[in-house]
């Protein structure tokens, strides 16, 4: 698959590495540091607190009892999709009590993955308003836990109320293979909004 000049017509001169910046957003423990921690080249950046007793009534830890960690300010991480297309990771912070973050982190982004538990779904609502605010084009990712139940897609696109032009993917963020699968997704995604916008001129 092409992934080169997606944002540009033509293809870029031979040599010529494109940079881009993803962000990685979702809900409270939808997956965000599992992805990028599964996805990036580079050891990533990621900055976990521990979970304490003292927070319990503030990080709502339904559906998630296991986690004992969560993302205060960034993940970052790096991914060479091809020759020429480097993606730079920006994980956002999951708890709303650290999203005031949020308008800083996604300057100069090209576009998202949202991560979405489906035992959760509301706890992405949040992210997805936001990419629609900033106007960051953006795939949903369907981060599959083992007792999530299967859903049709259709359903979970009415549920997010989301346009159907937004692609939906279901993905492991644990497996390398599955996040860089979404990344490709999203790549494909601006790549196909990019031709429709330029069509319209
Ligand atoms: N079974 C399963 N567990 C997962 C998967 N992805 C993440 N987990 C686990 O779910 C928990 C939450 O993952 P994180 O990556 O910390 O989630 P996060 O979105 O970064 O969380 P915050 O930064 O706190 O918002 C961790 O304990 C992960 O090991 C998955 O695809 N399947
Ligand atoms: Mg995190």
């Amino acid at each position: 698959m092409d992934l080169n000049g997606f944002d540009r017509p033509g293809r870029p001169a031979a040599g010529d590495t494109r940079s881009v910046k993803v962000m990685i957003a979702g809900g409270f423990g939808t997956g965000k540091t599992t992805m990028v921690r599964s996805v990036s080249d580079i050891k990533p950046l990621t900055t976990e607190e521990t979970l304490t007793q003292a927070s319990a009534d503030v990080d709502h830890l339904i559906g998630v009892a296991d986690k004992t960690e969560t993302t205060v300010s960034l993940d970052f991480g790096k991914i060479s999709l091809n020759e020429s297309l480097v993606l730079y990771l920006f994980g956002t912070p999951g708890q709303e009590r650290f999203w005031f973050l949020w308008n800083g982190l996604f300057k100069g982004a090209l576009g998202a993955v949202v991560l979405v538990d489906t035992r959760r779904l509301a706890s992405s609502f949040r992210a997805i308003e936001e990419m629609e605010r900033q106007n960051v084009p953006f795939v949903i990712a369907l981060n599959v836990f083992p007792d999530s139940k299967e859903h049709p897609v259709e359903e979970i696109r009415d549920a997010l109320d989301i346009s159907p032009h937004t692609p939906i993917v279901a993905c492991d963020a644990r497996d390398r293979t599955s996040s860089r699968d979404v990344l490709v997704a999203l790549i494909r995604h601006l790549k196909e909004r990019s031709a429709v916008a330029l069509e319209s001129r």
